[in-house]
């Protein structure tokens, strides 16, 4: 059914001029009068004491890393300190308004946003609330360090805990809000709304509007705000996050019941500086970053700059654009104006800017200006204000002695694996919110789904001869069953990508879901392939499951941090707080030449916290989806488009109608033989199966043929019990030689079957080069004839066999020579 947006010739056709809306600059206005009305004084007075614990425990983090010295406490800091001293009124402002539905992701620079959406949040929940989430995360154990200082209030106590899970994490100790996996530039806290903060510069932007986009799509409370960097809007994902954001379907196309566009603010606080760079004058021309609102849609973002260094003018334009928000009208971009007095890390020698600059800011400090607000306008005295920054300090001497003490504070254990257990979370589940009935538009049995379930499910007949295919379940069919029973079982699966909709994917894999889905769990993105895969891990680590697409796998290089640093860290770096169902659909491709026929499994193999799993026939297409659709782990999930219109040939009884899932990591015997081991990764599979046909009629030799279906995790004890047999091992798949995860398994595998093999175990990969193009692609992966010369050459000379390929040790050693 195709969509009805008419585009009208004459319509765009038409002569005119386009006009912007105005962007206020600074437009607010104090009014003590109306200020007090609207917060009381008891919240003016604690805008500035939240103020003051920034300024405190920044600058107890400058004096450690500078002087390794803290009121008499002595310890040495390794790692990062990115200090916002300068930036509070900036983050205290932003929180004041917000609930603890809502949700912050930051930077590296974010020490300030955690503490400031932590106090607003330790403000909004009641006492009974508060204990119960202390006592719940990591089972008590930043509770109970905290629970051993001074007796106090449970409020009291929950503004130490947030300064002291804050602090052990930036220590890197297990009694940390991430047991020291995230560290300074990491920690987050998420019961308090308080989201990943991310190293990368940007890496918030996309992973935030995914956010917003679970909150959109499952019906949730809150809005969810991305704080990034000034020097950010460099970045192309930032970009793509702005393009996924602002798109018109949420209006034009998308159930109007669910609410309209994602709720995020992008906030871009504005410090005028990268490291030492200038986006304004130097690196970018925006001038004005508010600015680039007017690029992105008609209303311009809503953009406007506000002024930072007034908590209360924050707080008033975060109170405006909720409501735009919550209105379904954004995207929003806030260009929060501020400056840091610290150096961009207490290492900075401060070399790119005069000392007058700083002067000049620091006679405008937000602290001291608003100090004296409240105290010229008669809202407070010196004596309270000066108390309460006496007690934070108080505060902060028992929490640095308890954060760097090693016994109070230790770090997760070097020498068990705990942090190989975080790695995933291995908790698999078929629905993510099992109270909720799943939308759809069709009953299962009215939609293609029932044709499919039709088809043959096996692709030879009794004799084994092929049936039409035509009549077959197909690879690409069997992964639709999977989807489609994931999407009937699960209300919080979303499936997007390019061209993912009325086009069915760009091979239609998705064909028959536009009948049977509404718009929101189903649509295609912009060609922004770092957004969709930063949306989907900020939808999955938000609680809901995301089924992205990036059509070729060739194109995953756009979404290079997203997938390396994103998409795999979350989990552990969160220590397993979070959780990371995601799935990520790439093709590996043939006949469209050198950017369009790649295999990269052994890429993201080589990345810590990725699953990678390659089925090669329908029934483990089937099998393998399903399971990756009901864990709780990223998967990077592999398919061939040489197999997409395949029926199943090799899994007896063929691809079974109902559901059922593949065991995790264990390869498949594709075929039993005593004379040597062939294991193929992915479509090769095929070509395997035809040498083990040759060696056999011509020479009489028995293969072994395995199929190990999954990369990571990865079982060899089947391998090494077939090796223990034929003491020969042939590995090939269509991945380039060169670094493929072949010579990992090879490299395993020699060492885990060493006494066994009587010869060194052969990689047959693709040729190190470009993929040419279609016609000469034989000459390019690896064929059933390269596995035989192979074998011939270098494992088990045939007799009487005449190599018609290169494939001896000589050969071997030239290319390397030549790099190719
Ligand atoms: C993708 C990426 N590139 C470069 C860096 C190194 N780096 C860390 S912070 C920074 C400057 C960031 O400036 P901005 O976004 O304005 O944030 P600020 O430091 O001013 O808070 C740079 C270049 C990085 N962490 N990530
Ligand atoms: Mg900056």
């Amino acid at each position: 059914m195709p969509k009805s947006i008419l585009i009208d010739p004459s319509d765009v056709r038409r002569p005119g001029t386009l006009t912007a809306p105005d962007i206020p600059l600074n437009a607010y206005q104090p009014d003590i009068e109306r200020e007090l009305a609207e917060h009381g004084r008891e919240t003016l007075v604690r805008i500035y004491r939240d103020m003051v614990v920034i300024r405190e425990f920044e600058t107890m983090l400058d004096r450690i890393k500078r002087e390794g010295v803290y009121e008499g406490i002595e310890y040495n800091h390794k790692g990062p300190a990115h200090l916002s001293i300068g930036q509070e009124a900036s983050v205290v402002g932003q929180a004041l308004h917000l609930k603890p539905d809502d949700s912050i992701f930051g930077s590296h620079r974010s020490h300030g946003e955690i503490l400031a959406k932590g106090l607003s949040a330790i403000h909004r929940f009641d006492e009974a609330a508060l204990t119960v989430i202390m006592d719940a995360y990591m089972g008590g154990l930043p509770l109970r360090v905290v629970k051993g200082f001074p007796a106090q209030s449970v409020k009291s106590m929950a503004v130490d805990y947030l300064l002291y899970g804050a602090l052990a994490e930036i220590f890197g100790r297990a009694t940390g809000f991430n047991k020291g996996m995230g560290g300074s530039m990491h920690a987050f806290f998420p019961p308090f709304g308080i989201m990943p903060n991310n190293a990368i510069v940007g890496g918030s932007a996309d992973i935030a509007v995914g956010g917003a986009l679970f909150k959109r799509v499952n019906h949730k409370p809150g809005i969810v705000i991305a704080n990034i960097g000034d020097a950010s809007m460099g970045c192309g994902p930032v970009w793509e996050a702005m393009m996924f954001a602002a798109m018109d379907q949420y209006r034009t196309l998308w159930p109007k019941e669910v609410g309209g566009a994602p709720p995020i603010l992008f906030n871009f606080m504005n410090n005028f500086y990268g490291m030492g760079g200038q986006p304004v004058g130097e690196t970018m021309g925006f001038g004005v970053l508010a600015r680039v609102g007017w690029g992105v849609n008609p209303n311009a973002m809503h953009a406007e700059r506000i002024d930072g260094f007034n908590p209360l003018a924050v707080a008033d334009a975060i109170c405006r654009k909720r409501k735009v928000l919550e209105a379904g009208d954004g995207p929003v971009l806030l260009d929060t104006v501020t400056y840091r007095f610290s150096g961009h890390s207490p290492s900075d020698a401060s070399s790119y800017r005069e000392k007058s600059e700083v002067e000049l800011w620091r006679q405008q400090d937000s602290l001291v200006a608003y100090r004296l607000y409240l105290l010229e306008n008669g809202q407070a005295n010196e004596g309270e204000l000066d108390a309460l920054t006496d007690d934070v300090r108080e505060r902060l001497r028992r929490v640095v002695a308890a954060a760097v003490s090693l016994e109070t504070s230790p770090r997760v254990s070097m020498v068990t694996d705990e942090i190989g257990e975080m790695m995933f979370s291995n908790a698999p589940l078929a629905s993510l919110e099992s109270a909720r009935t799943p939308e759809v538009l069709l009953p299962k049995e009215q939609s293609r789904w029932k044709t499919t379930q039709e088809k043959l499910r096996f692709g030879l007949d009794e004799q084994g001869k092929p049936v039409s295919k035509l009549k077959c379940l197909t690879y690409a069919e069997a992964i639709f069953e999977a989807v489609v029973h994931a999407f009937y079982t699960d209300p919080t699966l979303v499936a997007y990508g390019e061209e993912n909709r009325d086009w069915g994917g760009a091979f239609s894999v998705y064909r028959g879901l536009t009948e049977m889905l509404p718009y929101h769990r189903l649509f295609n993105s912009p060609i922004s392939e770092a957004a969709i895969v930063g949306t989907g891990v900020g939808y999955a680590l938000s609680g809901g499951r995301a089924l992205v697409e990036l059509m070729y796998n060739d194109f995953m290089g756009r979404a290079g941090d997203e997938v390396f640093n994103q998409m795999a860290k979350w989990q552990s770096m969160s220590a397993n707080v979070l959780s990371m169902p995601m799935v990520l659909r790439v093709s590996v491709g043939s006949k469209y030449g050198a950017q369009h026929s790649q295999d990269w499994t052994s890429i993201v193999a080589h990345i810590p916290g990725l699953k990678v799993y390659f089925p090669a026939t329908p029934y483990d297409a089937k099998g393998m989806m399903s399971l990756a659709l009901q864990g709780s782990d990223p998967v990077i999930f592999f398919e061939s488009q040489r197999l997409y219109s395949e029926p199943e040939t090799l899994v007896a009884g063929g691809v079974p109608r109902e559901e059922y899932t593949v065991p995790e990591g264990e390869p498949a015997l594709r075929r039993t033989g005593s004379d040597l081991t062939i294991v193929t990764v992915g479509a090769t599979l095929y070509r395997a199966l035809e040498a083990a046909d040759a060696l056999q009629a011509r020479y009489g030799v028995a293969c072994e043929v395995i199929d190990a279906r999954f990369l990571n995790p990865l079982n060899y004890a089947p391998i090494v019990e077939s090796v223990k047999k034929t003491g020969k091992l042939v590995l090939a798949s269509d991945a380039s030689e060169r670094g493929s995860f072949l010579h990992t398994m090879a490299s395993n595998i020699s060492q885990l079957a060493f006494d066994w093999l009587d010869g060194p175990v052969a990689v047959v990969g693709a040729r190190n080069w470009i993929t040419p193009a279609a016609e000469l692609e034989e000459a390019f992966f690896p064929q059933a004839e390269w596995i035989i010369d192979t074998i011939h050459e270098r494992l088990l000379p045939l007799a009487g066999h005449t190599p018609t390929t290169r494939q001896a040790t000589s050969t071997l050693l030239e290319r390397n020579r030549a790099g190719v």
